[in-house]
Parts: C-alpha cells; sequence; structure tokens
C-alpha cells in the first residue's frame, strides 16, 4: 500500500496546488483520495493566504474517474449503491469545486475519464495539455454520465454533442475540447504547468472576492431570465462597488500603477 497521501497538497505564496497521487491506477478515487481532496478543499477555502487553487494528477493521467476495483460487483458479492457513493463523495466534491470563493484551475496533464473527466470540469478554468483526452468512458461498464456529465456536456455543447460522447465513450482531444468551447485552452504538454503556474500568480494577486461573486454571478445566469440576471448583477455589483479592493483598482488606474489587491472580503 503507498504511504503517501493520494492527495499532494502544495501551499505555494497566494495559492495552492493540489495533486491527485494515485498514478498507478491513473489518479482513480478511493474513498482516501476523496477525504483528503475534500480536507486540502477546506483549508483552501478557510485560508485567505490560500487565493486560487491548481487541480492537477500525478504521472501520466489526470483522473480515470472511480476506482474500479473498489465498486466491482465481483469483489463486493453484490452490486454496490453507486447512488449512495454519489451522494456520499462525488456530488460534494462538485459542489465544494463550483462553490469555491476563488478560482480553481484544473491542469488535464493527461487522460480525464469517466467522472475524472466531469471533476475537471467542475472547474473554473480548464486548461489540458493536447496530448490529454476527455473520456465519458460510463457507457462501457453500463453507467451514465455522472459527477455534473450530463449537466456539463449539455449546457456547454448542446444535445447532439453530448449524447454522442456520452453514447460512444468517444475520446476527446484537448484541443477539440477546447475547439468546442468545452474548456479553455489546450497547450503544448511541456507548457502546461508554465501556463497554470503564471495564471494561478496572477489570481494570487488579484481581487479574490470580485472573482467570487462574478463565479457566483456566472452560475446564476443560466437558471436565471435576463430580468432577473441584472437583478442579480445589480446584487452583487452594490457589493463588490463597497469594497477596499474596487477603491484600490480604481485609484491604481487612474495613477496609473498596478493595483494592489487584497484576498480578503474588505467591507
Ligand atoms: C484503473 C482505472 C479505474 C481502477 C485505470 N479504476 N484502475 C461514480 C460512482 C460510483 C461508482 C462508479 O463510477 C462512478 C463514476 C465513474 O468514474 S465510472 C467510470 C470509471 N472509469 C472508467 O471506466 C475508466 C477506466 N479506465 C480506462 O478506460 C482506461 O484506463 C483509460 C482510457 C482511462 C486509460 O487507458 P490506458 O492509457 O490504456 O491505461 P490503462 O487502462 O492501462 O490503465 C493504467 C492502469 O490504471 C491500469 O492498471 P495496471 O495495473 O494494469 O497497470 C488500470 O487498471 C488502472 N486504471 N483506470 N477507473
Amino acid at each position: 500500500m503507498p504511504t503517501e497521501s493520494p492527495v499532494l497538497h502544495e501551499r505555494r505564496d497566494g495559492y495552492a496546488v493540489l495533486t491527485l497521487n494515485r498514478p498507478d491506477r491513473l489518479n482513480a478515487f478511493n474513498e482516501a483520495q476523496h477525504l483528503a481532496l475534500r480536507a486540502a478543499l477546506n483549508e483552501c477555502a478557510k485560508d485567505d493566504a490560500c487565493r486560487a487553487v491548481v487541480l492537477t494528477g500525478a504521472g501520466r493521467g489526470f483522473c480515470a474517474g472511480q476506482d474500479l476495483f473498489d465498486r466491482d460487483p465481483t469483489i463486493l458479492g453484490e452490486n454496490p449503491d453507486l447512488g449512495r457513493t454519489l451522494e456520499t463523495f462525488y456530488n460534494p466534491l462538485i459542489l465544494q469545486l463550483r462553490n469555491l470563493e476563488k478560482p480553481v484551475i484544473c491542469a488535464v496533464n493527461g487522460v480525464a475519464a469517466g467522472a475524472g473527466a466531469n471533476i475537471a470540469l467542475a472547474c473554473d478554468i480548464v486548461i489540458g495539455a493536447k496530448s490529454a483526452k476527455f473520456i465519458q468512458a460510463f457507457s462501457k461498464i453500463a453507467l451514465i454520465p455522472d459527477a455534473g456529465g450530463t449537466w456539463w456536456l449539455t449546457r456547454h455543447l448542446g444535445e447532439a454533442r453530448a449524447k454522442a460522447l456520452a453514447l460512444t465513450a468517444h475520446p476527446l482531444s484537448a484541443e477539440d475540447a477546447a475547439n468546442w468551447g468545452l474548456i479553455w485552452r489546450a497547450v503544448d504538454d511541456e507548457k502546461l504547468m508554465d501556463e497554470v503556474t503564471a495564471l494561478a500568480e496572477a489570481f494570487a494577486n488579484g481581487p479574490t472576492h470580485a472573482y467570487a461573486l462574478t463565479k457566483k454571478a456566472i452560475h446564476a445566469a443560466s437558471g436565471n431570465t435576463l430580468e432577473e440576471q441584472l437583478q442579480v448583477e445589480r446584487r452583487l455589483q452594490h457589493e463588490a462597488g463597497q469594497s477596499d479592493n474596487y477603491k484600490e483598482g480604481v485609484a491604481a488606474f487612474l495613477a496609473k500603477r498596478p493595483a494592489v489587491f487584497t484576498g480578503k472580503k474588505s467591507r
């Protein structure tokens, strides 16, 4: 059994890098990995000094979804209750990533399959190495896409592409995923961590609370009419406009100097 933690938590200046760390199984999730990632994300949420999070994978893959050895009906002697697994582990993880009040960048360093693909898509900004693939592998084992898969695919791509990816388990290249609008960018493999680091450093010096409000507004948009969304923007912009960061941003702009933002909620 590995003695190393299933999630490596590196605290850098202003941001954290969380690395899924079960490379022999392409970082597939067992319960220990779920619990370790949950604890790391909770710490990131509470720590004002952590102003952005990077999620990536150790070894040649990003994440192969559920560790199927742990949910194998033959080993277990009966079919496990997968709804319960989702309720206990995956659904809280997806909401934790989505609702974290700071930007979450996913560096997809290699294959992202099953729930692994959909955990990547739950992050705010997804950058894939060109060699990475996104595979809705579920139909190969007679399951349906979970961890938000049916939601992300349908919202980002529409029904035609969502159904084709889910029903065929077609491996979508990072470049196609970027061209289709499923992820932000695909970059050369050797440039992935440099690009992600530069972005995380920029976020680590940015207006953290404004980022949180931006996430909130964009998440609200898909369920709202334009009139409702304009009200959401009015309410959240009011809040952003009361902050010291806004005062600093305007002062810096007018003085033609770089702004110095804080990670605090200020006011
Ligand atoms: C694995 C896995 C894996 C264990 C590779 N488990 N060992 C949620 C709720 C509850 C239950 C059910 O599911 C869910 C959500 C889900 O995520 S269901 C979908 C689960 N994931 C999959 O079906 C993907 C399974 N993996 C694959 O199809 C392939 O491994 C991919 C396409 C990801 C990569 O293929 P290759 O590059 O050819 O690598 P490989 O297949 O040789 O895998 C490398 C090793 O990793 C290998 O072990 P070994 O000891 O032979 O070297 C695999 O057994 C192990 N591994 N995925 N999910």
